[in-house]
């Protein structure tokens, strides 16, 4: 069954290089399995490995939420990141159980740990979160709990020519142990951008000389309102930067509608 599993990984990655080669010299976004995780969490001159297995991927689209959660995802991205904290020295952060559970009962529970983030975040169920509030709405919510030391910090990856060595840095904590990170992304077609969302980083990787990669968990990559779907790892390769949207997430397609291109515009920082 795991060998089965392995093979169909492989197949799937080698289609994606197909599908992907463009002349730019990089990993392609391969689907990773939650098996596969192997906590990391090198650093050094000649490049990095940074993840952390055990995050939550809390899906959005649920029946217990405002318009089935259709624009909380900037709420939901920062729950998976809260419950690994609260589960990592935090314990009084977040309540419910983000995984593995289905359950009316849970479900609404993790419902409305969103919907407490989502009221400081000030998110609209009909338009979704303004990010620049997000950092201290954050860490009002940290105060609420009792954690005035935990922070919330906006870096822009907009222009930034090496966002790959400086999410390792960003990402790498003081003790040995990863720094929690939202991700905010920009969808753009036709030179225009027409969204945003917002997604838990749970790791990257990369060479200083070469490729880097960043890995995800997406809150919207499941529509079934009824149930939490698995953890479900998205891993996109860093293409080139697009002035004051960030490097292109090679091979993600528009989130909901379609659209061109999607970039990572920047990242908070909770640690
Ligand atoms: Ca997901
Ligand atoms: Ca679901």
């Amino acid at each position: 069954m795991r060998k089965k599993n392995r093979v169909r990984q492989l197949m799937a990655v080698a289609t994606a290089a197909v599908a992907t080669a463009s002349g730019v010299s990089v990993m392609v976004a391969s689907p990773a399995s939650a098996a596969e995780c192997e906590a990391s969490a090198s650093q050094n001159s000649t490049g990095w490995n940074l993840a952390t297995c055990d995050i939550p991927d809390i899906d959005q689209l649920r029946d217990a939420l405002p318009r089935q959660g259709v624009d909380y995802c900037a709420p939901v991205a920062a729950a998976n990141a809260l419950f690994w904290l609260d589960k990592h020295g935090y314990p009084n952060l977040i309540e419910g159980e983000p995984q593995g559970v289905n359950t009316t009962a849970d479900r609404h529970q993790t419902a409305d740990a969103i919907e407490t983030i989502a009221a400081y975040m000030g998110t609209n169920p009909n338009g979704g979160t303004n990010v620049d509030i997000m950092p201290f709405a954050l860490e009002t919510y940290f105060q609420s709990r009792g954690y005035g030391s935990l922070s919330a910090e906006y870096t822009s990856l907009a222009n930034d020519v090496q966002p790959g060595r400086t999410l390792s840095n960003l990402l790498a904590g003081s003790n040995g142990q990863q720094n929690m990170a939202i991700a905010i992304l920009t969808k753009w077609k036709d030179g225009v951008k027409v969204g945003g969302h917002v997604v838990a980083l749970t790791g990257t990787k990369g060479l200083t000389n070469g490729s880097s990669n960043v890995t995800f968990h997406d809150p919207e990559s499941d529509d079934l309102i009824n149930q939490q779907s698995p953890v479900d790892p998205r891993t996109h390769a860093l293409g080139p930067l697009r002035v004051n949207a960030g490097p292109l997430l090679i091979g993600m397609k528009g989130f909901r509608d379609t659209g061109d291109t999607v970039h990572l515009q920047g990242v908070i920082v909770i640690k």
